[in-house]
């Protein structure tokens, strides 16, 4: 029976990482950050601690010595690195808490396994937001594309990415660091623009809102479903030699072609409900994503399965049987 170790266990990821894993029968630890409100602490991930199927433990990323601790005591087989400040408006609001959180906790990840369980091969979770505006000639972002990253947030997944390449030659570890363009379900954050509308658009179809209230609604991003992604974190591990991959769809769509997919969905005119405001732009935008999997494809044999669409009807069903 193999050892897992997931940071950020009560994320969107690591609730379907958790089960992915317990379907392969894994004996299974998470990290979770101390907040004042308990119950949130575990929202995501209810079951699976009441079945005693996931062992939490208090871990703090901006604390290596709580880093260090548990990689000691456990010295999983495989460590899920998935916990960071994900937020991209926000690190810029917390600038100086993402780099430490993002790029000074993985470096204490990464020096955790080096002293304490250097034998732990280690998945590290890098974003498409470390790219930037920048991209290939045929407007696709790939793993040779140059990074040139436009937020706080993004800079602190640039550093962390070259930290996880420079310990894998360095020091001869098991990193990978899978580069995934944004990912989404019904247990995404609800600040984040996906479960923002779907959530939005309900509650104006129940009369609890009137209005939705957006940013840019020309940036393009290339959305796939949170689920098929986990998939790709585990197939890293199991390859023979650590490498680096991006996991995308191939397809990028405006925020606009969302906000009307899901109101006309919901038989709505989106212009009649929503309005654009200052307060959602970020001071950069990244405009444009679109990833080519190809590698993944090739040498993961991964492949997204879930579209755009069946990906926002999941999320439209969650949402109006929690609300209506
Ligand atoms: O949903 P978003 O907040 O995701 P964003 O910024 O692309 O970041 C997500 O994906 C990254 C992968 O590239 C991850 F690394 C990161 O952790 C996170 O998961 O925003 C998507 C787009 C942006 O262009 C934003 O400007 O939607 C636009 N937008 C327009 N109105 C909005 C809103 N975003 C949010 N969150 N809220 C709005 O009202």
């Amino acid at each position: 029976m193999k050892t897992a170790l997931i940071t950020g266990a009560n994320g969107q990821d690591a609730s379907y990482l958790s089960e992915f894993l317990l379907e392969k029968k894994y004996n299974l630890h998470g990290t979770i950050r101390r907040n004042s409100v308990p119950e949130s602490q575990t929202s995501r991930i209810q079951d699976l601690h009441r079945e005693k199927k996931i062992k939490l433990h208090y871990m703090d990323l901006t604390d290596p010595l709580s880093v260090s601790y548990i990689i000691e005591k456990i010295k999983p087989d495989e460590i899920y690195h998935l916990a960071a400040q994900s937020h991209v408006q926000i690190s810029f609001d917390l600038p100086d808490y993402t780099i430490d959180a993002n790029s000074k906790g993985t470096l204490a990840i990464l020096e955790a396994v080096r002293k304490f369980s250097p034998k732990s091969r280690v998945y590290n979770a890098a974003s498409s937001e470390m790219f930037g505006n920048s991209q290939d000639a045929d407007g696709f972002q790939r793993e040779t594309t140059p990074l040139r990253p436009v937020s706080p947030y993004g800079c602190s997944k640039v550093c962390a990415y070259n930290l996880c390449s420079n310990y894998r030659n360095a020091y001869n570890m098991f990193v990978c660091s899978g580069i995934l363009f944004n990912h989404e379900s019904p247990r995404r954050g609800i600040n984040f623009v996906t479960n923002k509308v779907v959530l939005g658009a309900i509650k104006i179809k129940n009369k609890i809102e009137e209005k939705l209230t957006l940013g840019n609604l020309n940036a393009h991003r290339d959305w796939g479903h949170a689920k098929d992604y986990c998939r790709a974190m585990w197939l890293m591990l199991q390859q023979d030699k650590p490498d680096d991959y991006v996991i995308a769809t191939g397809i990028p769509r405006s925020v606009l072609y969302l906000v009307e997919y899901v109101f006309s969905k919901l038989n709505m005119n989106w212009k009649d409900y929503v309005i654009s405001s200052d307060n959602y732009l970020r001071p950069e935008e990244l405009h444009f994503l679109k990833g080519d999997y190809t590698k993944a494809k090739q040498k993961l044999g991964w492949e997204p399965t879930i579209s755009f669409e069946e990906m926002i009807d999941e999320m439209i069903e969650y949402w109006e049987k929690k609300i209506s």
